[in-house]
């Protein structure tokens, strides 16, 4: 990975709460020894040597040359493979100041321990069986997340319950799988015809699989969540709707064209979905460099969004706007809304949404509608339901329905069954490697690789 193999018999050490100053910052270390060679830095090593697994020990660890103490420490300890990763395990809560954490770095480098690689407990945890790889996805899915919608649906995964499935749609391939290679047994020189084959069986499998993929889309939404960019002429009020989105004074609000001249980006969740909202520069001609350098980013945003909110100014005849911004108009990723209806302003444009965004009337309905629209008629998911968010669990499960489709069409046609067979065990395989029973290493490197956890 990156040059680096993932090796699973040295002592790796990594910071597990937010790199930055706190009252506590915890080290995690793993790896077979790691409790022995901590002795040799504590100021109290008979304790560490005679104390049991999830126990916590209570010292300092001391400079290795002077012995003078670096920091008072509390160790979390996990013996005999009972630790996240299935190896033996130690946790420093130690103070939160990084020059001191980067002081214990230093140490337990002297120890022989390395800085682990970006996933790597994770990885070792999957390696030692502690974890399924739809669980060690649902950790990264965790410590990614960004709504509390989305947090408790990658929960779900962690529990378990998407393995569970996708075993479950496993077993019935299985058994459609037995059924052929019993006829194949017993009949070889009739392998030909399509008596037996077990359609019910596969077709029901395929229509869970087909379940679980409809849940994608809804699942991405609200585990990496939308790009919504407001767009429209300078002085729109562009910028005083992205601060009622955000509830906040983010944005610089001024009766001067051309104020916001880059864009500015910020987060929120609308209805349990993470959205990222950009403010951008209002196009226009100009002749000023900083402000095509603005406007250009402004197109390029637009061509990125999940959703464009065009604004256009209402006591404007805005017929500039319904030029320039023509093509947006009939995008189907945007929402016209007309801006400042408390003032006198000419008809609002059909389909357009009304709205003040000065005083906030009309923004109920256009928040309704910007959630419809993200969420493209799937339903709010329960925090209880399984839900799939990766790219990779998605192709996987493309990859076996293809196959059991395919399977169903061979029998159909009568083709030998042991030609029908491949494709079941292509199904097979398209399913273990979802839950990491046969995944290469490529995927297992893609996986693993994608963890930012630490510094
Ligand atoms: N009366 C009224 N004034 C508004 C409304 N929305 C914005 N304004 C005013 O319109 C002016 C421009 O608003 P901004 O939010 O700065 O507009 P903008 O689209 O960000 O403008 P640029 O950054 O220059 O592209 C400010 O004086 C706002 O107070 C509204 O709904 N009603
Ligand atoms: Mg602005």
């Amino acid at each position: 990975m990156n040059g680096y193999s993932y090796d699973t018999k040295d002592m790796i050490y990594a910071l597990a709460t937010p790199w930055g100053t706190s009252a506590i910052a915890v080290i995690r270390i793993s790896g077979a020894g790691c409790i022995e060679a901590l002795k040799e830095v504590f100021s109290r090593p008979e304790a560490l040597a005679k104390c049991s697994s999830h126990t916590l020990v209570h010292g300092q660890l001391l400079n290795r040359q002077t012995s003078t103490p670096i920091d008072e420490v509390l160790l979390s300890i996990f013996k005999d493979g009972r630790g996240f990763t299935g190896e033996e395990s130690v946790e420093i809560s130690c103070h939160g100041s990084m020059a001191g954490v980067e002081s214990i770095f230093k140490l337990l480098t002297s120890l022989h321990m390395r800085s682990a690689a970006p996933g790597e407990f994770t990885f070792r945890a999957f390696m030692h069986g502690k974890m399924d790889l739809t669980r060690a996805e649902a950790v990264m899915e965790i410590v990614s997340s960004q709504s509390e919608l989305g947090h408790s649906l990658a929960l779900e995964r962690l529990e378990g319950h998407l393995f569970t499935l996708i075993e479950e749609i496993k077993q019935l391939v299985l058994h459609a799988m037995s059924v052929i290679e019993v006829q194949l047994d017993y009949a070889e020189d009739e392998i030909s015809g399509n008596v037996d084959f077990p359609f019910d069986t596969v077709e029901r499998a395929r229509g869970r699989i087909e379940t679980l993929l409809a849940t994608y889309a809804v699942g991405k939404l609200y585990g990496e969540g939308a790009k919504v960019v407001l767009a429209g002429s300078t002085n729109a009020g562009k910028s005083t709707l992205f601060n009622l989105l955000l509830r906040e004074d983010r944005s610089i609000v001024s009766d001067v064209h051309g104020t916001t001249r880059d864009f500015i980006e910020s987060k929120t969740v609308l209805d349990g979905i993470p959205v990222r909202i950009y403010d951008t520069a209002g196009l226009r001609d100009s002749d000023d460099m900083v402000e095509m350098e603005g406007i250009r980013r402004t197109r390029r945003l637009i061509d990125d969004a999940d959703l464009i909110l065009l604004l256009l100014d209402g006591t404007e005849h805005d017929s500039e706007s319904a030029v320039r911004y023509g093509n947006l108009m009939d995008d189907t990723r945007c929402i016209v809304v007309w801006n400042k209806t408390d003032l006198a302003t000419n008809p609002p444009l059909e389909g357009s949404f009304p709205l003040s965004a000065k005083r906030g009337e009309g923004f109920a309905r256009l928040r309704d509608e910007m959630v419809s629209r993200l969420r493209k008629d799937a339903r709010r998911p329960g925090v209880q339901d399984v839900v799939i968010e990766s790219a990779r669990q998605r192709d996987e499960l493309i990859r076996a329905k293809s196959a059991l489709t395919e399977a169903v069409l061979l029998a159909n046609q009568e083709v030998p069954l042991d030609i029908v067979a491949v494709e079941l065990g292509e199904a097979l395989e398209a399913l273990g490697s979802l839950t990491g029973e046969v995944a290469s290493s490529d995927i297992l490197e893609k996986i693993f690789s994608g963890f930012c956890v630490g510094k």
